[in-house]
């Protein structure tokens, strides 16, 4: 109702102004538009498609009393009206409208109040052309006006492919950092054609574009516009940037746009093992991790060491996270520990971080010998030396050697040098062998090397050495330079005695030989008489003379060379002890006993005396005994040594006086079987020896020139005899003798003070039985024993002896 009232206002006010200006006008020459010298004007228009299209028409009077009575569209040249505003009735806005329902039918209006306009609705492409608008006035000519109406139709929403023609915008596809991005975008129709562009972002990039044009299955014409585009070397920046294609024809509608966004697969940028500065103990175990940052998706993380994959635990929380549970050993000092940061999707691209380990550890000492040395061939007097080879972190604080228990000190006067990593022992001797080992210390803690066994070669050496026995300090004398006669062997001639050599000798691989000594001439024993085993050699040596008597050498050699002195053997004449003298027995006081004795001859071998009362055996280092008797008995008393027992001295003890001398020497006979019971070593070779001992005495008995008392043996016996058998070699010489009685020494021999080793060794189980062996009569039997056609009795008593 208002806008009526504000139309009708406005008409009588135009109708007012066109009356004033009437006749001055220059639509007068309007009013003949139809003329062809006066073209009609024309305006143009564009339409999009499906939206509206204004299209104007300008019906103001020329003159302000007219008035308009009609207007009227037109398409092209056509007559017929499409459109018609009739105002012919009088009332004023209530003109009446029409529309040709089979052209724009209800899509057209028409707006009178200037400026007047027809708007169509619903844009149609059929709707394109050049229309024609009559304006037909009450009082002035009609009017014409032209419109060129173009009607725009947008085009379809564009389509993006990738290379493989796959639809981008249903795809998500990831794209690896720095490839290049290949795209197409397909636009179908528009008219105009669309320009297609494309854009990242809101930056317009250069694409290349083609159309092509399809036939339909209908014949019709699909015309296709294709932008190709390439994103260079696709940046992480351009991460989640979208990349659209425009396809615009027209100002007047928004440009149907397709936009996608980029999807990047992106290399890490940074991997870190933390906490690299710490320094490892071997053995422990230590939690390492290791970072990574700037991969999509999140970075794999490897450990590795030496080129072989540690297996490391992924951190649930944080995917960029690794941690290794590491357990550094000795061998990964220096080593590198290497963590890799790898994008599953860019294998290629993967970074890494190395942490160049240090591990501290105790000491790992290994000891070896100089390598210039042979082992197999250290000779005593030469130098070695020792390298002990030590690993540590950190550096050592102590190292120490040890031969043995024994903890080795820098001394250059003893030969020991410690230098660095090494032991030099100058000029060795047997003692330097045995184990070494050092010993090396830091603050992670102590390790003892292998043990390395020096084995020292050395010539050999006489196993049992005076020095060892210690009579030269009972002397209180300086020690003998080497080896002095060790060992005292008595032997009667025709006797044959073992002589056992042992030495000490490395390699033990030795050779002897024996030399014999007498008077300053040395020479040598046929190796017939000895045999070798090892580092002993045993020699069976039989004095047939008295040259035979002296010193014996033993000799030995190995591959280094030949002991320096020889083991040396004193073999004297020797034989059982002579029988006690001038017994007496003191009755002490009621039941004790003394008795003693003057001792005999010892036969040149250390004596002692030995009582048998009733079944008890006294043995003294003196001739003198102190016992309890409770009645009277007989008892026998001995003089033994290392070759047996003299005769027994038989005396008969009464108690409370003196006891009475029997003089009966020959009562052993019945002490044997005392005695059988006492030892019980007696062999039955024994008995037949002592049958055979007394067969020979008779023979000798029945000679003339034996007056003497067999129990009272004395020099002039011997010499008697020796004169008698007339230089019988078998005979002890009497000056010889007679030094023994004198001064109880061998001079020639040095007789020494000790007792020899071999004999105090066997002393136990040399007793009276030996008796057995022994010819129950006179001295004299004991040297006819010497005799050479005695050499099986000889032989027996040897073994008794041994
Ligand atoms: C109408 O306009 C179009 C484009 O704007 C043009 O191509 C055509 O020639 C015009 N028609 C006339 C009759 O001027
Ligand atoms: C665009 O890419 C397509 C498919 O790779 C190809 O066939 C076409 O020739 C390209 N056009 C231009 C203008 O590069
Ligand atoms: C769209 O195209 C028209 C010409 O067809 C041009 O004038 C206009 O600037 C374009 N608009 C855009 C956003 O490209
Ligand atoms: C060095 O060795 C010599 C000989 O073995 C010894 O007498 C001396 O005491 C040693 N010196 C030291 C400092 O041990
Ligand atoms: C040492 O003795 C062994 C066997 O007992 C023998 O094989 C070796 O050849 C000997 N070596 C020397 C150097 O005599
Ligand atoms: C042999 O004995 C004499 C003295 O009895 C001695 O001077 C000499 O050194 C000895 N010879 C050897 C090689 O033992
Ligand atoms: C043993 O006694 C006799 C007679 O009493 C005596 O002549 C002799 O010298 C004594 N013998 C010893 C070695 O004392
Ligand atoms: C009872 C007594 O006087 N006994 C002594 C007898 O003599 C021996 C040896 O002198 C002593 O040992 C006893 O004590």
């Amino acid at each position: 109702m208002l806008r009526i009232l504000i139309v009708v206002t406005c008409i009588k006010i135009s109708t007012l102004a066109s009356a004033q200006s009437k006749g001055t006008t220059s639509f007068d020459e309007d009013a003949n538009s139809d003329e062809p010298d006066h073209p009609i004007p024309m305006e143009s228009i564009q339409g999009v498609a499906g939206q509206k299209a204004i299209l104007p028409c300008n019906i103001q009077p020329r003159e302000s009393n007219d008035a308009v009575s009609m207007v009227l569209w037109f398409k092209e040249d056509s007559g017929e009206p499409l459109y018609s505003y009739d105002a012919r009735s009088r009332l004023f806005g209530k003109a009446k409208l029409w529309s040709a329902p089979n052209f724009w039918g209800h899509r057209a209006s028409f707006r009178a109040n200037p400026p007047a306009q027809l708007t169509v609705q619903d844009l149609q492409q059929s709707d394109e052309g050049v229309y024609r608008c009559r304006v037909d006035f009450r009082n002035s000519p009609t009017r014409n006006l032209k419109v060129n109406l173009t009607v725009i139709v947008p085009p379809a929403k564009p389509i993006i492919y990738d290379a493989k023609r796959r639809d981008m915008s249903k795809l998500l596809e990831a794209y690896p950092e720095g490839a290049d991005l290949f795209l197409v975008c397909e636009v179908h129709g528009g008219k105009p054609r669309p320009q297609v562009s494309w854009y990242l972002e809101s930056q317009n990039i250069y694409a290349s574009t083609e159309i092509r044009e399809t036939q339909g299955p209908n014949g019709e014409i699909n015309v296709v516009t294709i932008s190709n585009v390439t994103v260079k070397a696709l940046t992480r920046r351009q991460h989640h940037a979208k990349l659209s294609c425009r396809a615009n024809n027209t100002q007047l509608a928004p440009p149907p746009t397709t936009t996608i966004v980029i999807e990047l697969n992106m290399k890490p940028l940074k991997v870190e093992i933390l906490g690299k500065d710490q320094i490892l103990s071997a053995g422990k175990m230590y939690d390492v991790r290791c970072q990574s940052i700037g991969s999509k998706p999140a970075a794999v993380l490897t450990w590795w060491k030496s080129s072989k994959q540690l297996k490391g635990l992924r951190d649930k929380k944080n995917d960029g996270m690794s941690l290794l549970q590491f357990t550094p050993t000795v061998e990964d000092e220096g080593k590198f520990l290497v963590c890799r940061a790898e994008n599953p999707k860019l294998p290629e691209a993967g970074i890494e971080d190395r942490w160049k380990l240090q591990v501290h550890f105790a000491p790992i000492a290994s000891l070896k010998i100089g390598s210039t040395l042979n082992p197999k061939n250290i000779k005593e007097g030469s130098d070695v030396y020792f390298e002990c080879n030590i690993r540590a972190n950190p550096k050592l604080n102590k190292l120490a050697w040890f031969h043995e228990k024994e903890q080795l000190h820098h001394n250059v006067t003893a030969g020991v040098v410690l230098s660095d990593h090494s032991l030099v022992l100058q000029s060795i001797t047997r003692e330097s062998a045995g184990g070494y080992t050092c010993m090396a210390a830091n603050v992670e803690g102590r390790a003892k090397s292998n043990v390395v066994n020096l084995e020292v070669m050395f010539a050999p050496v006489c196993k049992h050495v005076l020095n060892s026995g210690g009579g030269w300090r009972q002397q209180n004398a300086t020690p003998p330079p080497f080896n002095m006669p060790e060992e005292v062997h008595g032997a009667l001639k025709h006797e044959t005695i073992s002589l056992v050599c042992e030495v000490e000798a490395s390699p033990t691989n030795v050779t002897f030989h024996w030399t014999f000594n007498s008077s300053g001439d040395l020479s040598d024993i046929p190796s017939t008489k000895y045999t070798n085993e090892g580092t002993t050699s045993r020699l069976n040596y039989t004095p047939l003379t008295d040259m035979d008597y002296g010193v014996l050498g033993c000799w030995a050699s190995n591959a280094v060379g030949h002991s320096k002195q020889p083991c040396l053997y004193q073999v004297i004449a020797a034989g059982r002890p002579y029988p006690l003298q001038n017994c007496t027995t003191y009755n002490l006081n009621g039941s004790w006993v003394r008795i003693s004795c003057v001792e005999g001859y010892d036969g040149g071998l250390p004596q002692k005396f030995v009582a048998i009362v009733g079944k008890r055996r006294l043995e003294s280092p003196n001739p003198y005994w102190e016992f309890q008797m409770l009645k009277p008995a007989k008892v026998a008393l001995y003089a033994v040594n290392a070759k047996g027992s003299s005769e027994p001295y038989s005396i008969e003890v009464v108690l409370k006086g003196v006891a009475k001398f029997t003089g009966e020497s020959t009562s052993s006979v019945d002490m044997s079987p005392i005695l059988i019971g006492l030892g019980g070593t007696a062999t039955g070779l024994g008995l037949i020896v002592t049958g055979v001992l007394m067969a020979l005495w008779r023979r000798h008995a029945a000679t003339p020139a034996k007056p003497k008392p067999p129990q009272q043996p004395s020099i002039a016996t011997f010499a008697g005899k020796g004169e008698e058998e007339d230089g019988n070699p078998d005979l002890i010489p009497t000056t010889a003798l007679t030094n023994h009685l004198t001064d109880r020494k061998l001079p020639r021999y040095g007789s020494l003070p000790r007792r020899p080793r071999q004999l105090e060794g066997r002393e136990m189980s040399h007793d009276v039985l030996e008796d057995s062996d022994y010819p129950r009569a006179s001295p004299n039997t004991f040297y006819s024993l010497q005799r050479p056609h005695s050499e099986s009795i000889s032989r027996s008593i040897q073994e008794s002896c041994i």
